[in-house]
């Protein structure tokens, strides 16, 4: 598969393009499956190792259920320990729609899971990727949102705020007490749903801002997502000691 002249079109107008059918549903259940396992073993050393992380009100005690294996969140650097993900973030068909729209070389930047349990999902405020990445040039970096439930507005599916790649890196303000950044002002109620199935994938450039809503709905809504950076890129937070970088392309 190979993006149309048309799709290439709409992530350059837009900042964000919806793809399905990436990924077979052979291939989703088997990350489905392994997520399950991980969440199963939350505490356990193979979770520990991809960083498993709880629903923050969740931990605070503000939800009013306990941490179980139906209240995780989140993960990272998923690829360097599993291969059923290394497969996912080198599979050559996938990389061959992230070079379409970024060029090579290309390395895989960082790699997380964005798991939204049932009931307990929080939002994830609005952002731009890059800035946190600060990679140089802006449009080196892409995101790429792998769909492993269908994810609807219900469930929380993303929400994009159609050109604004073009804004430049907006004032990011902390919000206290959480790792989150959010543009600082300006009109947030102008994003679009984007809900897509199972093994589609959703690429966006790394300073669309973005956002989801929480997820009331009784599915989850898990997304394996990979961020990629073409290899000749100014990375300016990554750390001196960072282990390299895996080269996809
Ligand atoms: O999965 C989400 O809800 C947010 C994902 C996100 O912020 C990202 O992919 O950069």
């Amino acid at each position: 598969m190979r993006l149309s002249a048309d799709q290439k079109r709409f992530y350059a107008e837009n900042g964000y393009l919806a793809v399905e059918g990436v990924f077979p549903p052979g291939h989703v259940a088997g990350l489905v499956q392994r997520f399950e396992e991980l969440c199963q073993d939350w505490q356990g050393e193979a979770a520990r190792r991809v960083g498993a992380m709880q629903e923050p009100e969740v931990v605070r005690g503000q939800a009013g259920v306990a941490t179980t294996d139906q209240t995780v969140r989140s993960m990272s650097r998923i690829a360097a320990h599993e291969p059923l993900f290394h497969a996912h973030a080198t599979d050559s068909g996938f990389v061959d729609l992230v070079a379409d729209l970024i060029g090579a070389p290309i390395s895989l930047y960082v790699d997380q899971a964005m798991l939204k349990p049932p009931h307990y999902g929080s939002e994830k405020p609005p952002h731009q990727d890059n800035a946190y990445f600060k990679i140089q040039p802006d449009d080196a970096v892409i995101t790429c949102w792998g769909a492993l439930d269908d994810a609807t507005v219900e469930n929380g599916c993303m929400h994009y705020f159609p050109g604004s790649h073009r804004w430049g890196v907006v004032e990011h303000e902390k919000i206290p007490d959480t790792p989150h950044l959010v543009p600082k002002g300006g009109d947030l109620k102008a994003a679009v749903a984007v809900p897509i199935r199972a093994g589609g994938v959703i690429f966006h450039h790394g300073l669309t801002l973005h956002t989801s809503p929480p997820n009331r709905s009784d599915r989850w809504r898990r997304a394996y997502i990979c961020h990629y950076v073409r290899s000749d890129a100014e990375m300016n937070a990554l750390r001196p000691d960072s282990p390299p970088l895996l080269k996809v392309r």
